[in-house]
């Protein structure tokens, strides 16, 4: 089913390729339409251009708001050229059909990134462009419809093979351009609903911009691709790539973990995940005590691992990165010498971004089930230390509660059941996703035994440290195996019904333990 095209309409916001384009269809003698800036430009490449106006009898108006919103221009692109009423309503109005139709948009994620304000957003609401993408995609039975750049090669080629174009590339067109209409008006709810403080889950759209394909998804059977979703948040999302390969779906997901874990810190902090959990948080007094810190957690399991820092990377950290194999790092910056050092290393990808995330900004959160979605807020929260509860004999010291608190923010970012010992500013054991409590207490206990093996230790680094649990002990036996792992202060929500017999167990092993009332569970 091959569709003539005789008639074109270009309406662009985006002029890259346009005057290639109008002069490769001109030269098929096909007819172009344009609105004011994109005939100017058409002009200036030597073409005749027909301006819209002539179209709808109307010149353009009102800063440009109104002008392709017209029975002329909308009756050419909308009417069935095969129904003789449609065609009898276009010969009796004048109204002239429209084969092709170039749009792309006023660049409204464009303004949003560089913090325009709210009337400057606003005027960068195109609403004649996206109505006139619809109604061709609507009508692509006998209208094509271009809407990305990328597509003016495909478009030419297609006319060149068939002389028009064929219903097999109309649909594809058409489904392209409905995409890129919902991404469109999602940006502007999303937008809105940031700038109103009005984002809430009940009042969330989604889809996104196309940002990426990768090659593959999770495993190499499935594909995958990255959207973003126009906030133009700090993170892996808008973060610019100096050196390394595209990165993978995984490398994402897990550079986002990191990224987010560390913008937890004020003092020089750096995390290492391993399959979208931390195998080493730290700070330190400087960036490299805290890589140091982090490695020593579990060594074994950062081999190959994502990590991120909270200060731009320096010389001597960058050379400690070095001495083992890691995926992606993620700063908020590179020293020239440590970009250096780093270079040398080509499978490595490293990724600058604009600034730390704010973990207290609510964002929303979304996981597929099948057939919907689930919608959160963002876990943004966060402990204020006069609302913990010391419910043993024992209060905690200092160190120990500074210790907590450090283990409590990390275990917010650990999969369920999460138990993280720390000491030091640094965790040395960590359990995660285990389906019991108290084996993710014993694994984290045994892990911090390999590292004493590795490191040369007496003992393993648990033995006096504290612990966190991202949610209430169910039974003593979790609580018991900490103790047993040599942790001497706990941090936990509490609210268990056997609260009573977890706080007893503590105080019979001489612990320290402070509820939060706040659980931390992450799936
Ligand atoms: O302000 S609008 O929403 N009103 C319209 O009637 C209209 N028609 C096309 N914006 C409108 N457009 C947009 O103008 C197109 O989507 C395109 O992005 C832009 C091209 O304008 P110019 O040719 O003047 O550069």
């Amino acid at each position: 089913d091959i569709r003539p095209v005789r008639r074109a309409l270009i309406s662009v916001s985006d002029k890259t390729g346009l005057k290639a384009l109008g002069r490769a269809l001109a030269d098929r003698g096909i007819e172009l339409v344009s609105t004011g800036g994109t005939a100017a430009e058409l002009r200036a490449g030597g073409l005749e251009v027909r301006d819209v106006s002539d179209l709808t009898g109307f010149p353009e108006m009102m800063d440009g708001r109104v002008k392709t919103l017209h029975p002329g221009v909308h009756g050419g692109l909308l009417a069935l050229r095969d129904k003789d009423d449609h065609v009898a309503s276009m010969e009796e109005h004048g109204i002239a059909p429209i084969d092709l139709l170039i749009v792309n948009l006023y660049p409204f994620e464009e303004t949003v990134a560089r913090g325009a304000d709210w009337d400057d957003c606003i005027e960068n609401i195109d609403i004649g462009g996206p109505a006139m993408l619809r109604a061709a995609a609507k009508n692509h039975a006998f209208v094509a419809v271009v809407t990305d750049p990328q597509d003016y090669e495909p478009l030419l080629g297609e006319l060149s093979a068939h002389d028009g174009t064929t219903l097999d590339f109309r649909r594809k067109l058409a489904l392209n351009t409905y995409s890129r209409t919902a991404a469109y008006d999602t940006a502007v709810s999303t937008w809105m609903g940031g700038a109103l403080d009005e984002a809430h889950p009940r009042r969330r759209s989604f889809t996104g911009t196309l940002a990426d394909t990768m090659r593959y998804g999770e495993n190499p059977h499935q594909a995958a691709a990255f959207y973003t979703d126009g906030t133009n948040r700090a993170g892996v999302a808008t973060a610019r790539q100096l050196q390394g390969k595209a990165l993978s779906y995984n490398n994402v997901a897990d550079t986002d973990a990191a990224f987010e874990l560390v913008s937890e810190f004020d003092a020089p902090a750096c995390a290492i995940i391993k399959h979208a959990n931390p195998c080493g948080v730290a700070t330190g007094a400087t960036l490299l005590d805290a890589y140091r810190a982090a490695f020593d957690c579990d060594r074994t399991s950062a081999f190959g691992g994502i990590i991120a820092t909270n200060r731009p990377l320096d010389a001597e950290t960058a050379k400690a990165m070095a001495e083992i194999f890691t995926e992606v790092v993620i700063a908020p910056g590179y020293k020239a010498e440590a970009q250096n050092v780093l270079s040398a290393k080509k499978n490595l990808r490293l990724l600058v971004t604009s600034a730390m995330a704010d973990p207290g900004e609510p964002d929303l959160m979304v996981k597929p089930v099948a057939g919907g979605f689930l919608v959160q807020d963002k876990d943004t929260g966060r402990l204020d230390p006069v609302d913990l509860k010391v419910v043993t004999e024992r209060q905690p010291s200092e160190t120990e509660l500074s210790d907590l608190l450090f283990a409590w923010r990390v275990a917010k970012h650990v999969k369920s059941n999460a138990i993280v010992y720390a000491k030091g500013g640094a965790t040395v054991g960590i359990g995660a996703g285990q389906m019991s409590r108290v084996d993710s207490t014993r694994i984290a206990a045994r892990k911090s035994e390999d590292m004493a093996e590795i490191l040369g230790l007496d003992a393993a680094p648990t033995k006096g440290s504290v612990v966190a649990s991202d949610a209430f002990f169910p039974f003593a036996d979790g609580l018991v195996a900490a103790a047993a792992a040599g942790a001497t202060a706990v941090i936990q929500p509490g609210g268990s019904m056997r609260d009573d017999d977890v706080i007893e167990a503590a105080n019979t092993a001489g612990l320290a333990m402070v509820f939060t009332g706040m659980r931390h569970f992450r799936h």
